[in-house]
């Protein structure tokens, strides 16, 4: 369903078996070759989700090939079929046109988030990104309250949306730069089929635009 322009929640639009095959990757990514941690805020504090990236690394505010602020070692490579699954998604959500025709979506770099019963994500927006092309969410685990908001401030007007394991969620057009957090998770609402014992798995394809 559309939630707004440009941002279109498909529920349960991974398979039980898609949902498992993603969370071995994310198991082995989490492994290394920079592992699953806290993310270092400049104020002095942590993130309360884990994270772990693929193609390029995030850190709070911007993106390199090595994670100079984990362990210093380079990012694992982004995969093909991780490219594929992203143009799926987006011809899922957005129907075969992919939303923008005349170009292909080339996600390069994936951040998996995970969170426990008690991890929360604030209101903010991404922009350490040098492009305007989607970002696809898919979700796997508990349930979670997805907020999603304005482009001008982290407060009022914004819609609650509840996540479950199996969705896409794709944030295109006018949607890319709004604020969006994560208030709630639900703990113990997973399927056991998806393959996560507890907590929740969010992860999110994007193009950064750069290149190196
Ligand atoms: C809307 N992750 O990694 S996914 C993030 O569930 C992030 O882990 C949340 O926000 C999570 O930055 C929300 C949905 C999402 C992700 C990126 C967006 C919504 C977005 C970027 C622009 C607009
Ligand atoms: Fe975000």
């Amino acid at each position: 369903s559309v939630i707004a322009p440009g941002a279109v929640h498909v529920p349960g639009w991974l398979s039980p078996e898609r949902q498992r095959e993603l969370v071995a990757a994310c198991r082995a990514w989490a492994r290394g070759p920079v592992p699953l941690r806290h993310t270092a805020l400049p104020g002095g504090g942590v993130m309360s989700v884990r994270t772990v990236c693929v193609g390029w690394h995030w850190q709070p505010y911007r993106y390199s090939r090595t994670a100079d602020d984990v362990n210093g070692a380079r990012v694992a490579g982004f995969p093909g079929w991780l490219v594929e699954l992203g143009r799926t998604a987006l011809a899922a959500a957005y129907g075969q046109g992919g939303g923008e025709p005349g170009r292909g979506y080339t996600p390069d770099t994936a951040l998996i988030n995970f969170y426990d019963g008690a991890a929360r994500m604030g209101m903010h927006q991404d922009k350490e990104e040098r492009s305007d092309a989607p970002v696809v969410s898919l979700s796997v685990g508990d349930s979670c309250v997805f907020r999603f908001g304005n482009t001008r401030t982290r407060g009022r007007p914004y819609t609650d949306v509840e996540l479950a394991s199996g969705d896409l969620f794709v944030f295109g057009g006018p949607s890319r730069f709004a604020y969006h957090g994560v208030p709630k998770v639900y703990p113990g609402t997973a399927d056991p089929a998806a393959g996560l014992s507890g907590g929740r798995l969010n992860i999110t394809l994007r193009e950064t635009g750069l290149t190196g």
